[in-house]
Parts: structure tokens; C-alpha cells; sequence
């Protein structure tokens, strides 16, 4: 009897964002790993005498709309995997329809978001907890079609608001992260104060594009945004605020707060 007929590889492993079929599980069986997010993009596995196997596996691009579209049900942190920024650990939202990218998560004001432009570029703190992602990576997950959903504590009264937009597009370093947002969606609670913060750049303490003149809005607020006005809406500051168009009356902005964004 031929030993080698007995040699049987077992099932190939799962990898995230990848669909996977194999011929069989005998010497010379294949799998083939497609990714979820170029289904053009394969490779193969072989099963090989030695009962193991092999191949290599190009890498894919990966978000947490791709992991939800793979089976993962639970909010957390992940690593993903962008074109032009590689891997990143991100916190996946799971909940309601699943496979949201965390962009901002401030639970309190515990961590310092009135930092440096170079701190918002790469992002900072923990994404198990309060963080910024970083613009670089902001941009890199919104080069296809995203909406975004920002949620936000509003005072006095402590009521919890949402704004939901259909396109939300920062862009890239050379355009200072010049933001590009639009589609206000009727199940946003506040009125749309964001859209008309499109074309603006990204300031920070020092680093200022926002529109007062005499006026550092970064520092004043305590935190980067794409200002316009100072107070009219940020989500950043320990003194962040947002206007209500209907009333002209300014309300101050607390935690939690977060901020994510989903391909469409
Ligand atoms: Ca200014």
C-alpha cells in the first residue's frame, strides 16, 4: 500500500478577509484564497507529502466592513490592513448593521487631544479605548464611497445626539486632510452643521486654516478639527461646541464621542 495515500493535510487555515475553497485535503489538493476585497486577487495552497501546506499569501486589503463580511460578529480591535498605510490596529464596531472603521473614540477627557499636527497624522492613544486613528489612515479607509456616523453628548441636559452623512472624505496630506463631506441623512438627531465644513483643512494647535482671523480655534477648543468658526462644531476639544442653525444658539459638545466611517 502507498503511504503517501494516507497523508492528509486536514483543513487548510481560515485567514480573515479571504474566501477559501479547497479540492480536498490529500497530497496534491489545493486551496484557494480569494480576497473579499479584490475577488480577482487569489492564491494558492498545496497540500504536500509532508502532510502540511504550502504556498504563500499576498497580502489583502482589509477593513471592518471586509472582517464583517467574514463572519466576525463582535466589536473589538483588529488588526486591518490598507493600501499605502499597511497594518493598523482599529477598533471594529460590530453593533447594529456591523462592519464600522472607529475613526475617534473619547470616552472622557482623560486623553489629551490638543496635540501635535504630526499626533493627528499618525494618530494617538489606545483604540481599546479614547483615540484618534490618524488622517493618514482616515484617508486610506475612505478611498471608496463612505458614510459616516458621529455620535455626541450635548449640554445641558446630557442628550445624546447623532449625525449621519452618506459621503465623508478627508483627504490627503497635501491637501492639509481638506475635508470633503456631504449626503446630510434624516436619522441624524442635529441639524446639519458638517456639511458646510467641506474645503476645509484640518487645523491643530499652531497650525491653524480655520477661518477666524486673530483666533487659534485648536487651542481655543482643545483639539484638531476641520474648523470653520470656532465654536459652530468640533467633537475634539475638551471645549469643543455646536451650533443649532434653527435657534443660533451654541451648545457645548462632551463625551463620549465617536466618530466612524463604512464603504458603502
Ligand atoms: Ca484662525
Amino acid at each position: 500500500m502507498d503511504e503517501q495515500t494516507d497523508v492528509d493535510c486536514g483543513n487548510p487555515p481560515e485567514v480573515l478577509c479571504r474566501n477559501l475553497t479547497t479540492s480536498g485535503t490529500k497530497v496534491g489538493d489545493t486551496a484557494t484564497y480569494t480576497c473579499l476585497s479584490k475577488k480577482s486577487k487569489s492564491d494558492t495552497q498545496t497540500c504536500t507529502d509532508d502532510g502540511l501546506w504550502s504556498g504563500g499569501l499576498r497580502q489583502c486589503k482589509c477593513d471592518c466592513k471586509h472582517l464583517f463580511d467574514d463572519g466576525v460578529m463582535e466589536s473589538g480591535v483588529y488588526p486591518i490592513n490598507l493600501k499605502n498605510v499597511g497594518h493598523k490596529m482599529v477598533y471594529c464596531d460590530m453593533e447594529q448593521d456591523g462592519g464600522w472603521s472607529v475613526l475617534q473614540r473619547k470616552l472622557n477627557n482623560e486623553v489629551d487631544f490638543n496635540t501635535s499636527f504630526s499626533s493627528y497624522k499618525r494618530g494617538f492613544g489606545d483604540p481599546s479605548s479614547s483615540h484618534w486613528i490618524g488622517l493618514e489612515v482616515m484617508d486610506a479607509l475612505t478611498n471608496a464611497p463612505s458614510e459616516v456616523i458621529m455620535t455626541f453628548f450635548v449640554q445641558p441636559g446630557n442628550t445624546q445626539h447623532v449625525l449621519h452623512y452618506s459621503g465623508f472624505n478627508p483627504g490627503g496630506v497635501r491637501s492639509n486632510f481638506s475635508l470633503t463631506v456631504s449626503g446630510y441623512m434624516p436619522d441624524s438627531t442635529w441639524e446639519d452643521v458638517f456639511s458646510e465644513q467641506t474645503g476645509q483643512s484640518f487645523s491643530v494647535r499652531g497650525k491653524d486654516y480655520d477661518l477666524e482671523s486673530g483666533m487659534d480655534c485648536a487651542q481655543q477648543t482643545g483639539g484638531g478639527w476641520w474648523f470653520t468658526s470656532c465654536s459652530f462644531f468640533s467633537l475634539n476639544g475638551q471645549n469643543a461646541s455646536v451650533f443649532k442653525p434653527s435657534s443660533s444658539q451654541f451648545f457645548s459638545v462632551s463625551p463620549p464621542t465617536v466618530i466612524k466611517v463604512r464603504r458603502l
